[in-house]
C-alpha cells in the first residue's frame, strides 16, 4: 500500500488526497509532527510534505505527485485532459498559480511575520488587494462550467485546498498563512460561482 506523510490541516497534501481518491487509490497516512520533520527527512531527503511513497518511488511536490498518479495509474479516471492542447492549458494554470498566485499570500505572510514596528500597512494594502482581486478572475473562469477546466481536473485539486480557506478552515488552525487566506480572499455577493465552486470540490472526497 501507498505512504502518504502528512501534517494537519496541509494544503498541499490535500490536494494529493484529491488526486488518489479520484483515482480510487488509498494510501496509509502518516502525520508527522509540524515541528519534528525527521522521519519526512529520512525517507525523503528533505522536509517539506506531502510525501508519497509507492513501492521504491520516493516522490515529493504536491502537483509532481499528482502528475505522476495520472502517468503511473493511467487506467484509471483521467486528472488531466486527454486532449493535448486542453492539457497544455491545465498545466499553464497549475504553473500560475503556484508561481504567479501564491506570491502575494506568500509575500504577505513574510511582512505580517516581520516585529510589529517593522510592518509595511501600504504593502500589507497592495498584497492584500492582490489576492482578493484574484478572485474575481477565478469567479469568471467559473462562468457556465462547474470545474475551471469544463471537467474536474489537476487545476481544481492545485487551487481548492488554498482558495477554500475563504469559507472552509478548522475553527483553531494556528498557522498564519492560513489565517493571511481567511482574512485576505473573503467572496462576496459576487462570487456566487466561486463560492457554488468550492462547496462542490468540498463534496469530493480524500483519501
Ligand atoms: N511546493 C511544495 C510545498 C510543500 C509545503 O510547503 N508543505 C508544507 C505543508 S502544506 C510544509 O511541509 N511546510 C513546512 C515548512 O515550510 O517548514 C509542494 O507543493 O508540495
Amino acid at each position: 500500500m501507498m505512504k502518504l506523510y502528512t501534517v494537519e490541516a496541509s494544503t498541499n497534501v490535500e490536494r494529493v488526497q484529491l488526486a488518489l481518491a479520484h483515482k480510487g487509490l488509498t494510501a496509509e497516512h502518516v502525520q508527522v509532527p509540524y515541528n519534528d520533520r525527521t522521519e519526512v527527512r529520512r525517507v525523503s531527503g528533505q522536509d517539506l510534505v506531502p510525501v508519497l511513497i509507492d513501492g521504491d518511488k520516493v516522490l515529493f511536490e504536491s502537483m509532481d505527485i499528482v502528475r505522476y498518479l495520472e502517468e503511473r495509474y493511467a487506467d484509471r479516471p483521467r486528472l488531466y485532459p486527454k486532449d493535448p492542447a486542453r492539457k497544455a492549458e491545465v498545466l499553464l494554470f497549475i504553473d500560475w498559480f503556484n508561481r504567479v498566485w501564491k506570491r502575494p499570500p506568500n509575500e504577505l505572510t513574510g511582512e505580517l511575520e516581520k516585529p510589529a514596528g517593522q510592518v509595511d500597512p501600504a504593502r500589507v494594502d497592495r498584497l492584500g488587494k492582490a489576492m482578493q482581486g484574484y478572485l474575481d478572475l477565478f469567479e469568471q473562469m467559473l462562468t457556465g462550467r462547474e470545474y475551471l477546466m469544463d471537467e474536474f481536473t489537476a487545476a481544481d485539486i492545485a487551487a481548492f485546498p488554498f482558495l477554500k480557506y475563504a469559507t472552509i478552515h478548522p475553527a483553531d488552525d494556528p498557522y498564519l498563512f492560513h489565517k493571511v487566506l481567511m482574512d485576505y480572499q473573503k467572496p462576496g455577493s459576487d462570487h456566487s460561482n466561486l463560492v457554488a465552486w468550492i462547496a462542490r470540490v468540498d463534496k469530493r472526497p480524500r483519501a
